[in-house]
């Protein structure tokens, strides 16, 4: 197991299971998906991203990156979402027992190209003014997510959207060259961590209008697994009202425009 040496050594006395999560992070999701068909419950740690709290010097010292998720389990520290997952599972024979490695590396992969589409998509509805702007350069340590934020505000290159997209299009062809086989779930006839790891991708996608059509055997797992009651109970529950319909009208005007994601990558094709 990934552990890592925490910077704050009063996580070391914890005891139990402590989450440091955010309600729409989509690794912090997939990290409540486990606990919620698990049966585990965990101390929840609130990390409010709009109001940079992931920039404190209290919370860098809890996820040295400064990003979330980040779980203790009895005084270990474990970052990275793909971990915290498998570390949970361990414990649970039947989500940890397929042979999924590939399916997990690649929804860890995917995460990068997520958060472009995302900040493009959705957080460009409400981009953050710029003292809040300034005040995350000043406090942040993460040089890579600094540099995104500047990307950001000046407004990311068409090109890097463009290969996101299609990125993003490539992964869910392959996910739904999986399904084409009948199986029930991405790894088999067993729902896994690889559906935990895929499910708040695809909510998130769903938010920008992404075009599931285009992938039908993808579109009736998602249909599928977004019936469990965890994927209301760990993922829709947190998820604050208010965003969701700010997020929604913002991708409904930006299709009316034709600046939507499916106006990129080819997916209009
Ligand atoms: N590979 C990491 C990625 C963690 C990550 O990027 N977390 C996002 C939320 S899903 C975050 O903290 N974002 C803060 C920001 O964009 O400012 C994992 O899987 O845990």
């Amino acid at each position: 197991m990934p552990r890592i040496e925490p910077k704050d050594p009063a996580l070391k006395t914890l005891t139990g299971l402590h989450l440091w999560h955010a309600p729409m992070s989509s690794c912090s999701q997939r990290v409540r998906i486990v606990m919620a068909e698990t049966g585990q419950d965990f101390e929840s740690h609130l990390v409010n991203l709009q109001e940079n709290e992931h920039a404190t010097e209290a919370y860098q010292r809890i996820h040295p990156k400064g990003l979330v998720p980040a779980l203790v389990d009895d005084g270990d520290l474990i970052i990275e979402s793909i971990d915290i997952i498998r570390h949970l599972a361990g414990r649970n024979v039947a989500l940890a027992q397929t042979t999924l490695h590939e399916l997990l590396e690649m929804a860890d992969a995917a995460q990068l190209d997520l958060k472009l589409l995302t900040y493009e998509f959705l957080f460009r509805a409400a981009p953050p003014p710029p003292e809040t702007a300034e005040a995350f350069q000043a406090r942040h340590q993460n040089e890579w997510l600094k540099q995104f934020r500047r990307d950001f505000a000046v407004g990311f290159d068409r090109d890097r959207v463009e290969a996101a997209v299609q990125r993003t299009d490539e992964g869910f062809h392959n996910l739904d060259a999986l399904l084409s086989d009948g199986r029930a779930f991405l790894a088999g006839e067993e729902f896994t961590l690889a559906d935990i790891a895929w499910m708040p991708n695809l909510h998130r996608f769903d938010l920008m209008g992404w075009p599931y059509e285009r992938t039908p055997n993808l579109k009736a797992w998602f249909d599928k697994v977004s019936q469990r009651p965890s994927y209301y109970s760990a993922l829709e529950k947190w998820e604050d009202a208010q965003a969701v319909e700010a997020f929604t009208a913002y991708t409904e005007r930006r299709r009316a425009a034709g600046t939507d994601i499916r106006s990129l990558g080819g997916l209009s094709d």
